[in-house]
């Protein structure tokens, strides 16, 4: 089989980007007076729970439903979105080692890109911008976001949307994810996944990936395409 693309995950995979959203709910929680504040240790708990609305639904849940309710929640949620552009917009946020050389590698040999994401469009636009000082569409032929499926990763939803905006079948790509929920996504859509755990997803289960690498560094398009089934 021949390598036609490679489909990225994006927060935690392209960059460290989880403190960043972090920061962003945390300053929405403070301005409207929610008595919400989530730490470290909190977050690494929570981001068990993809999906920012998600989340904070599951920590008003550990609080006994104490909390803003669903529509509260997408309202949050929609400030929390902008804070996070904000916060990426103040600069200082660089792609994790090896992802801009394998790229711009893929790029010349003439493979598609692509990613799929729990995020939103939005968060995509300001990493690009932020990584890169370019749009997301001239970064990546095709960007699944998580609110355009029905389900979230670990469900193969959006990597499905992906490969089908690709037109390509899962045998001609490989994922790159970096947390267990990603790899699980990416493996019950058909594709094989190269991990690459970051900062929060360090120490998870990445025993569903064909590779686990610190940094994508050392990912060659030969050692990728090595991946696909024969
Ligand atoms: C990352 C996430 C996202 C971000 C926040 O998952 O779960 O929810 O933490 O993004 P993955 P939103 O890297 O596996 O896609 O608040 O925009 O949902
Ligand atoms: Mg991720």
């Amino acid at each position: 089989m021949t390598l036609a693309a490679l489909i990225f995950d994006v927060d935690g995979t392209l960059a460290e980007t989880e403190e960043a959203h972090r920061r962003a709910f945390n300053q929405v929680f403070a301005a409207r007076g929610l008595d919400w504040h989530w730490t470290v240790e909190d977050y690494r708990r929570l981001l068990q729970t993809t999906g920012g609305k998600e989340r904070m639904a599951a920590f008003r849940a550990e609080r006994g439903g104490e909390g803003p309710d669903d529509a509260a929640t997408a309202d949050l949620h929609r400030e929390k979105t902008a804070r996070y552009a904000a916060i990426l917009a103040e600069g200082g946020l660089a792609a994790r080692p090896g992802v801009g050389p394998l790229i711009r590698a893929a790029r010349r040999a003439g493979m598609r890109l692509a990613v799929a994401t729990t995020t939103s469009p939005a968060n995509v636009e300001a990493l690009c911008r932020c990584l890169w000082r370019r749009a997301a569409t001239e970064m990546f032929d095709v960007i699944a976001a998580g609110d355009e499926v029905a389900a979230k990763k670990p469900a193969p939803d959006v990597y499905l949307l992906a490969l089908g905006r690709l037109r390509v079948a899962p045998s001609a790509c490989v994922a790159v994810e970096d947390s267990r929920n990603g790899v699980l996504a990416a493996r019950r859509a058909g594709l094989p996944v190269v991990a690459t755990p970051s900062i929060y997803s360090a120490g998870e289960d990445m025993s569903d990936a064909a590779i686990v690498l610190p940094d994508l560094s050392s990912l060659t398009l030969k050692r990728a395409a090595a991946l696909l089934p024969a």
